[in-house]
């Protein structure tokens, strides 16, 4: 039986295809609601909306509020006290969960339902299966086909390191390589970068890595000043292998090999889809595969981080991010809000903004470290969350993802916050933080080192938000009552690393399921695309720039030449 319903309006209202997810043997998912706003609890969580727990005041966070609302998972705690909910609230919302059957459609995701479709309608209909990648260590992988295939990319991912570690693999002139240089963009460069940067303190003596996204000629030109190109590897990691940006970059590295007088061919390695345009292992040093089943923004576990990260931290390092993010998708089976902080935070987050009517989303990592992360978390939750139409080819009446965007504190408490405190706008914050420092290297000044110092802003600022203060000068006045939570462990680790990302991709895949949203498609970003095309051929046949402009220009010729580049 399928959920296909006839057009949008017409069909009445109504919550159907009630249990019919199956896990084993079923190459279609049902999905098992329509509306969002036609579940039952949404209706009662509306009605709680109406008045939320206040924050606001200095009483509001007793101690047994503090310790009863926490949840943790793979050494992660989140304390939530902070946000506008109590015990009512908590309860609906993991019924809001049951009913929309939440961790059903997850584990039927890790299982390889087809998750990625649209009831109806031509779309990619492909699994979702990036969890297959860090499933390696269970006796029991939910997906056994695809985790086989990601251990035959790990097998092979080791035997390359163990070459290059043993001089197997050399420069021309015997010496080994001690950078790579990762070509790519989207997918295939916010989360490898991001994790790259966020595990510093773990990169192996005298490795380092760097990155080339930008089709801007000064990215790759600033990137390749600071390289000794001799001795640097290029990994050029494009899914499609037909990405405008990694193709020309890719042409740009190879052109800068040959003019140092090198062999690109001794320098070059590839990650790509199978049977992508790039799949020639003939022209590359070596060749890694990622799988259709795995998305760009969900790759960061798959060869397209792999190979960087596991070149500069190490293979064991980057099967310990694989570990921690495999046990946080199996925390994330549990159907317990309580007990699943991957759900919870996706709960908290649909109480802020369908319930609560905050339209963003700041991610805070009180972590230098993490300072790309939410630039990965833009590109995951954005491109993921940010659509209008069902997973049944109907435009939806509920929002959908809000806008994510963040920033390491403490740098930002001198930047935005202001507006966090005192602004028109409120913006729900996840503050993340780490009880010890990466290097641990640190200073005591005054009576406290500097995590300590980092910690305690944090959970200042977590404070602030929530309970304001009052003030007889309305301009010194704190409304409070703005919802935060912080999110603690102990170090960031490889392990954590793994974990954090694995909390934060299933977070905004449960969201999407509860919006009855298709997360793993990116039909968003064709036009621009198209459009980049035409200008582009505009451009080469330099068909723009005879004259003055008519009556019969296109949009896109009279833009070139009001933006004088005819
Ligand atoms: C991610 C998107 C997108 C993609 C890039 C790069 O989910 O699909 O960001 O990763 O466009 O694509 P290629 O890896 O195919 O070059």
């Amino acid at each position: 039986m399928r959920c296909v319903f006839p057009p949008y309006q017409t069909e009445p209202r109504r919550v159907r295809c009630v249990h019919l997810l199956k896990y084993e043997g079923v190459s279609t998912m049902e999905f098992p609601f329509n509306n969002f706003i036609d579940l039952k609890s949404v209706h009662r969580l509306q009605k709680l909306a109406k008045t939320p727990y206040s924050l606001a005041g200095t009483d509001t966070l007793p101690p047994e509020r503090i310790a009863g609302f926490q949840a943790s998972s793979c050494g992660f705690n989140l304390l939530y006290a902070t946000q506008r909910l109590d015990e009512q609230v908590l309860t609906e919302l993991q019924n809001l969960a049951d009913e929309a059957r939440l961790t059903d459609q997850f584990m039927a995701m890790k299982a390889g339902q087809i998750m990625n479709r649209i009831i109806g309608q031509e779309s990619e209909d492909r699994q979702v299966l990036h969890t297959a990648c860090r499933d390696l260590f269970s006796e029991t992988p939910r997906a056994p086909e695809a985790t086989a295939q990601a251990k035959e990319q790990m097998t092979r991912l080791q035997t390359f390191l163990t070459e290059v570690d043993n001089g197997t693999i050399t420069n021309e002139q015997g010496q080994p390589f001690t950078s790579m240089v990762q070509v790519g963009i989207g997918g295939s460069d916010l989360g490898p970068r991001a994790l790259c940067l966020g595990l510093k303190g773990f990169h192996l003596p005298g490795r380092r890595a760097e990155f080339i996204a930008n089709v801007d000629p000064d990215d790759a030109a600033a990137v390749l000043a600071g390289l000794d190109l001799s001795t640097t590897l290029v990994n050029v990691v494009s899914k499609s292998g037909t990405t405008l940006e990694t193709l020309t970059n890719e042409q740009l590295v190879r052109a800068a090999l040959k003019d140092a007088g090198l062999n690109p061919a001794r320098h070059i390695l590839a990650v790509t889809g199978k049977g992508s345009p790039m799949d020639d292992p003939e022209k590359y040093l070596a060749s890694f595969y990622m799988y259709d089943y795995i998305g760009g923004r969900y790759s960061a576990t798959s060869m397209v981080g792999g190979v960087t990260l596991g070149f500069v931290l190490g293979y064991d390092n980057f099967l310990e991010i694989l570990r921690g993010a495999g046990e946080m998708d199996r925390a994330a089976e549990n159907p317990s809000i309580r007990k699943n902080l991957p759900l919870l935070m996706a709960m908290l987050g649909i109480w802020n903004h369908n319930f609560l009517g905050h339209a963003t989303l700041a991610v805070l990592p009180y972590s230098q470290a993490l300072l790309r992360f939410p630039a990965h978390l833009q590109q995951c939750d954005m491109e993921s969350n940010g659509k209008q139409t069902s997973r049944l080819g109907q435009p939806v009446e509920w929002k959908t993802g809000p806008i994510v965007w963040g920033e390491p504190g403490t740098n930002g408490q001198h930047a935005f916050y202001q507006l966090l405190h005192q602004g028109s706008e409120i913006v729900p914050v996840e503050f993340i933080g780490f009880r010890t420092s990466q290097f641990q290297s640190d200073i005591t000044v005054q009576g406290t080192t500097s995590q300590q110092k980092l910690l305690a802003n944090m959970l200042a600022q977590s404070l602030a938000m929530a309970q304001g203060r009052e003030h007889d000068n309305p301009n010194k006045r704190f409304a409070g009552n703005r919802p935060n939570s912080v999110l603690l462990a102990d170090r960031l680790t490889p392990y954590a690393m793994g974990a954090l990302l694995a909390l934060y991709e299933n977070r905004i895949a449960f969201q999407g399921f509860c919006w009855n949203i298709n997360s793993f498609d990116q039909e968003g970003v064709q036009l621009g695309k198209i459009l980049a095309d035409r200008i582009l051929e505009e451009m080469a046949s330099g068909s723009s720039g005879q004259g003055k402009s008519t009556a019969q220009d296109s949009p896109e010729s009279a833009l070139l030449r009001a933006a004088g580049l005819d």
